[in-house]
């Protein structure tokens, strides 16, 4: 299985054609793939607001999730796309994902507490009344100004800041609950999290500016970090 996270793939960042050749290189493995959060910088998924990068990595997912599980789970620039587009996906969460292997997928923004305005924009965007207000057009353009103006108004230093112990307390809390293994992006660095005997706790690089994936062995365990060009086609 292959792990993605942090691609912000955009025009602003002039990355749009690399991310492209990152599609062609997955598709020619035959790894299961799950993008953790961040993938298009950025995604609001309602009318009026997807272009076409947006369409081309929905119809490389749609094809692809035939051949091979594909999932998503949403990071803090993307927002709607789990109830969107769902179907475009073998699993697409707003918040984590846990497979049948026991294996949580995360973005990883909301674990740090103390970073109360995206807590509160994921709060607020995500709440039942956003939602009614965005199927007409005046609500969305709302919604999307509202989304805009986060993060035009937030400091940088906030969402690269590693909170060392509240990811561990985070984990554990999840490990207690069974499962095995969690991977996030998020952070803008490869880390190993300390972890009981037999668990896995890793946060992926960003592919974004390294070319750099996480992939999970056959028989589970610590994902190896890789390029993704080096990984062999039909693998
Ligand atoms: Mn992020």
């Amino acid at each position: 299985m292959i792990l993605i996270a942090d691609c912000h793939a955009s025009p602003r960042r002039g990355n749009e054609a690399e991310f492209a050749q990152l599609l062609d290189q997955l598709a020619r493995t035959r790894h299961d793939v799950v993008f953790l959060g961040d993938i298009l910088d950025f995604w609001i998924a309602l009318p009026g607001y997807e272009k076409e990068l947006h369409r081309h990595f929905l119809q490389w997912c749609q094809r692809e999730s035939g051949r091979r599980q594909v999932g998503f789970v949403e990071g803090n620039h993307e927002f709607f796309v789990a109830r969107q587009h769902a179907t475009a996906f073998s699993f697409c969460a707003p918040d984590e994902h846990v497979d049948g292997a026991g294996r949580l997928f995360i973005h990883g923004d909301t674990i740090n507490r103390a970073d109360r305005s995206q807590r509160l924009l994921r709060a607020v965007v995500k709440s039942r009344l956003i939602c009614w207000g965005e199927q007409v057009v005046p609500g969305a353009t709302w919604v999307a100004k509202v989304i805009k103006s986060h993060f035009e108004s937030r400091r940088p230093a906030m969402a690269k800041y590693y909170p060392e112990a509240q990811v561990r307390a985070f984990v554990h809390a999840w490990f207690a609950r069974g499962v095995k293994a969690v991977y996030m992006g998020h952070f803008h660095e490869a880390r190993v999290v300390e972890a009981p005997p037999g668990r896995i706790c890793q946060v992926v690089p960003p592919w974004c500016g390294t070319d750099l994936v996480g992939v999970i062995p056959e028989g589970g365990g610590p994902a190896e970090i890789r390029r993704c060009q080096e990984i062999p086609a039909e693998s």
